[in-house]
């Protein structure tokens, strides 16, 4: 696939570490539920001569000169994600999923005010009021939680937003397995006037194949990354209803960022285009096909799966009965050549770079081709690989498995 030949002349030692990346993505399997293959076109616009450019603003309204060209990539970029999600007002220049939410909070809100988010150990995010990160240090955070059952119980989420009276309400996650009630989060914001902001990056794929309800209709401000479920390169965006639009870009820039990465605005519009084409609805509905089978063959072999399935691309395992911490779990995993990530559970008794739960998502084998009869067979080869945890022999005989399954599947070498 990498056909990097000025690369490969001036720098070959970088030029064989991508070279042997490569090789691992093409040989092992990826079940960490965030990332993804960008396919081969969007790989190409990342790489464009695109990098080059400087264009603090926006289009037509620049701080340099020369950016007629990238005007157009901006705008180009611009309308397709608006009908990709059916959105009032857009911005593609976000840098990452936490840049995009530093800017939405600092868009809507003042320093010290009031946000309700999910916590981070029972599925949230670091950017949704941890206490080590920018959010928690900046806004005061309160934390709704999942209960017992692995989902959220949103007359909670209510009791919490009626006593606290948030001006902001956070709905997203990136550890949770089912949909959630976007409607409901907004007629509770509606009751104590907060603003309803959702973090989509996880399931923006899944929400713009059609899959996944959409918070589009209801919320006031959507983040999402650019580069999980909706296969693209690894950047972020922002949509809003069009009267926030002035105070979101403002937020952007000049309030969280300089110039614009136009190399990735170009490549993000190629995924776009990407994801508006009808197959993109098929992979879709196919990694939750794969996730849901996945599931219920990881309960039938009594592995617990929190809240019981999955409506979307993730679940996450409690592996307590397993004899097995979720740092274990990731490191055997990792010798046979299938990566996941391990991950809290909700209220986990063990600490957080030794957790009790495993993360594991299907974007990633789906677009490889990876349907329900491999789905079986990995969960076979999952088992056996913690089972067989200090038996090298076994493992090894584990990794050729994977090894010839991810031939019959190739990534980019096809
Ligand atoms: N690192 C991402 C994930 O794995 O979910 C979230 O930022």
């Amino acid at each position: 696939m990498n056909k990097n030949k000025n690369l490969s002349s001036s720098d070959e030692f970088l030029y064989k570490l991508i070279e042997k990346e490569e090789e691992r993505q093409e040989n092992e399997i990826e079940l960490i539920a965030s990332e993804n293959y960008a396919s081969m076109a969007v790989l190409e616009a990342m790489s464009s001569v695109l990098n080059n450019k400087y264009s603090e603003g926006y289009s037509g309204k620049r701080y340099y000169g020369g950016n007629q060209i990238i005007d157009e990539v901006e705008t180009l970029a611009i309308e397709r994600l608006k009908q990709l999600f059916g959105a009032e007002h857009v911005n593609v220049q976000p840098l990452s999923g936490s840049p995009a939410n530093a800017s939405v909070y600092m868009a809507f809100l003042e320093p010290g005010d009031k946000v309700l988010g999910l916590k981070l150990d029972h599925g949230g995010h670091l950017s949704h009021g941890h206490g080590v990160n920018f959010s928690g240090r900046l806004y005061d955070f309160v934390q709704y939680e999942v209960e017992e059952n692995g989902f959220i119980d949103m007359e909670k989420v209510r009791e919490i937003a009626l006593r606290e009276k948030p001006k902001m309400i956070v709905a997203g996650f990136s550890a949770y397995s089912r949909n959630l009630d976007w409607k409901r989060f907004k007629e509770i914001a509606d009751e104590v006037g907060a603003y309803t902001f959702a973090d989509i990056a996880h399931i923006a794929g899944l929400i713009a194949g059609g899959v996944l309800d959409s918070p589009v209709p209801y919320f006031d401000v959507i983040s999402s990354t650019t580069h999980k479920t909706l296969r693209g390169p690894r950047g972020a965006f922002i949509l809003c209803k069009e009267q926030f639009a002035k105070q979101v870009d403002r937020a952007v820039f000049p309030g969280m960022q300089g110039g614009p990465h136009d190399h990735i605005t170009a490549a993000k519009a190629v995924a776009f285009k990407e994801a508006l084409d009808p197959e993109f609805k098929i992979y879709c509905q196919q990694i939750i096909k794969n996730a849901q089978k996945m599931a219920e063959e990881f309960i039938k072999k009594d592995y617990k799966i929190i809240s019981g399935g999955t409506d979307n691309h993730l679940m996450v395992i409690d592996l307590r009965n397993k004899n097995i911490s979720g740092l274990e779990a990731e490191k055997v995993l990792e010798k046979v050549g299938i990566s996941v990530s391990r991950s809290t559970i909700p209220n986990d008794p063990a600490p957080p770079m030794r957790p009790s739960g495993l993360r594991i998502g299907t974007p990633a084998i789906t677009t490889r081709g990876f349907k329900e009869e491999e789905v079986l067979f990995l969960v076979e080869l999952i088992d056996e690989a913690i089972k067989n945890k200090d038996d090298d022999e076994k493992l090894e005989k584990i990794k050729k498995q994977v090894q010839d399954l991810c031939q019959k599947f190739p990534i980019y070498k096809k």
